[in-house]
């Protein structure tokens, strides 16, 4: 899979997706993902990506000539998903990341300031997905969401499937509770079960606690 990020901060994008579990996935080859930006497609010598908002307001509105060179221009003869990350957009759950992550190519456009000129969003058909209702200062943040929750089912990106087929929301249930050593601590012992050697127990466990968990905190993920 290739994800294509268009931003204004490319750099800023670069730091998470150079560090960890991304950054070893992608010098590995098994995740493709640049960055690219926005301004290098402007066609003034001040390279200017965004004007007042018509009708008035506070803030800025990206211009849609330089989003639309680069979209024309990074996707070539390719048809990537379109993706624009925005508050209106369709919020992400696990079941469109596993949708997300079946995709051959995905284009993630990151918006700014009040966002971007809609006529772009019109003729290029551009879909929205929004990482939750709450606003934040720039798209990047939620493209890096996103780029996140996929890469980490695709292949060699974790160690095993195990690393997300028994993970919150991967079968609509909330993970059971982890632990790790000391076996005591401040006087709170690991379950009993979870140190037996006992797998079949220790499996029916994880799948009680996953059920109670839920049952708990994400009732609405039962329904
Ligand atoms: C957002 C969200 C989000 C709105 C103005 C960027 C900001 C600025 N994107 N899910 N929530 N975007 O708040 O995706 O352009």
């Amino acid at each position: 899979m290739k994800i294509d990020i268009l931003t204004l901060f490319p750099e800023m994008c670069e730091c998470y997706l150079n560090e960890s579990i991304i950054g070893r996935a992608r010098k590995a080859g098994f995740l493709d993902v640049r960055c690219h930006n926005i301004r290098d497609y402007t066609l003034d010598k001040h390279r200017r990506v965004d004007d007042k908002a018509y009708g008035g307001g506070t803030g800025m509105v990206m211009q849609a000539q330089p989003i639309y060179d680069c979209v024309k221009s990074v996707a070539g003869s390719e048809t990537p998903r379109l993706i624009y990350l925005s508050p209106q957009g369709k919020i992400l759950n696990q079941n469109l990341v596993k949708e997300l992550a079946r995709e051959e190519n995905l284009l993630l456009l990151c918006g700014h300031y009040e966002g971007v000129d809609e006529r772009v969003l019109e003729e290029l058909d551009f879909e929205e997905i929004s990482i939750g209702d709450y606003v934040v200062t720039g798209g990047e943040l939620p493209a890096l969401v996103l780029t996140d929750a996929v890469a980490r089912l695709l292949e060699g990106v974790l160690p095993n499937e195990d690393a997300f087929t028994e993970e919150s929301h991967f079968n609509n249930l909330l993970e059971h509770p982890q632990y790790t050593r000391p076996e005591v601590w401040k006087e709170r012992k690991v379950p009993e079960v979870l140190i037996s050697g006992h797998h079949a127990n220790i499996e029916k466990w994880k799948k009680e606690q996953s059920k109670k968990v839920t049952n708990e905190k994400r009732k609405d993920l039962l329904t």
